[in-house]
């Protein structure tokens, strides 16, 4: 009987001292195999509960810096338009993944971004007559274009006929020294050219869209349409985007709710999460215009062309804009279809003028 105790409790000893070595840390580096990689207490799971009771902050699925954009999945689609003379042909272009932002640059972006650098638009500064030969110093003044609509129907062949420089129209300011943005903060920023666009989107670690990353995430995989929507101008009866109705350029009947800018995100997004790619405001791209650059565009990851041209300003370089803006409809200013294009001067503003960002998805 002794001989039985003495021998158990030998044997429980062992298995106590043994259990303590098991639980002990090593030096020695595990050589494999589950029971020795998950020796308590080296391998917890917390549970959520645990997560959710310490301070740390939540991780986000998205990589930091995209807040407020969709990722666009890149891929093959038909970008062109044959109702447009400097849309065609209708090509196969293949554009890689990016994030977009989902809606216009809006004015209260924008003032963060003044508040940060003190960044002055170009429709602020002052006038180098030696950029202006020939015009008289008295006209110099800071300021942009603003659309002031004749009282009664005009001729649609001018459009300084309702386009008019008014001194002093600024991002701020965009109808004019008697306008102002206050209450507006969701409303996009316009009267920014081209390089006020571009330092907003470097300082936002982004860039603009290139002309085909744009017209891929405004056709949001459809193809074929008259309208980035569809082919109905008014779907169920409504209207989809902040356009012009009425008798242009005179008579606006607003009767989509908006005669100037309209809140972004007013209307549906299309199926990748992206608001007004139509309508509202034109928006700058990357590229610079040629009305023949289709015909001879690479298929992947078209940049625009190395040089400019526009047969209505010769000289004058121009960048592609794109989406039309409210003071589109099928009466005058049909560029909001889907496919079609707009250009613009990089120093010209307006009140109908605004962008949006992307950034490249390799980067992440
Ligand atoms: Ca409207």
């Amino acid at each position: 009987m002794k001989a039985f105790l003495y021998t158990t409790t030998v044997l429980l000893i062992a298995a106590y001292m043994q259990r303590s070595r098991d639980n002990e840390p090593s030096d020695t580096p595990a050589t494999g195999g589950i029971a020795t990689l998950c020796k308590p207490p080296l391998c917890k799971l917390p549970s959520r509960t645990a997560f959710l009771r310490t301070t740390a902050p939540i991780e986000s699925a998205k990589p930091s810096g995209t807040d407020g954009m969709v990722f666009i999945r890149g891929g093959q689609f038909q970008m062109g338009s044959v109702a447009f003379a400097d849309a065609k042909p209708i090509h196969a272009v293949a554009v890689d993944n990016f994030w977009m932002d989902t809606h216009e640059v809006t004015n209260a972006q924008f003032k963060a971004f003044v508040k940060a650098t003190g960044y002055i638009t170009i429709a602020e500064r002052p006038l180098n007559p030696a950029d202006y030969p020939g015009v008289s110093p008295d006209k110099l003044v800071p300021g942009s274009a603003v659309f002031s609509p004749p009282v009664r129907p005009v001729s649609l062949t001018n459009p300084l006929q309702w386009w008019v420089y008014v001194a002093s129209a600024n991002w701020r300011h965009p109808q004019g020294p008697g306008s102002s943005i206050v209450g507006k903060d969701n409303e996009p920023v316009v009267q920014v050219c081209y390089d006020d666009a571009v330092a907003y989107a470097n300082w936002a670690g982004k860039r603009l869209p290139t002309e085909a990353e744009w017209e891929f995430a405004a056709r949001g995989g459809r193809t074929n349409t008259t309208y980035y929507w569809g082919n109905d101008l008014k779907p169920k009866g409504k209207w989809v985007a902040n356009l012009f109705q009425g008798s242009f350029p005179s008579a606006n009947s607003a009767e989509d709710g908006f005669r100037t800018t309209a809140p972004v995100q007013t209307y549906p997004a299309n199926t990748y999460g992206l608001y007004d790619m139509e309508g509202n405001v034109w928006e700058w791209c990357s590229d610079r215009y040629r009305p023949d650059y289709y015909q001879q565009s690479p298929v992947h990851n078209p940049k625009g062309p190395a040089d400019s041209y526009d047969p209505d300003e010769p000289g004058t370089i121009k960048h592609v804009q794109r989406g039309g803006s409210f003071l589109c409809s099928d009466q005058y200013c049909v560029r909001y279809r889907a496919g079609s294009r707009g250009k613009g001067e990089p120093g010209s503003a307006s009140n109908n003028l605004g962008f949006r960002c992307v950034r490249s998805a390799q980067l992440y």
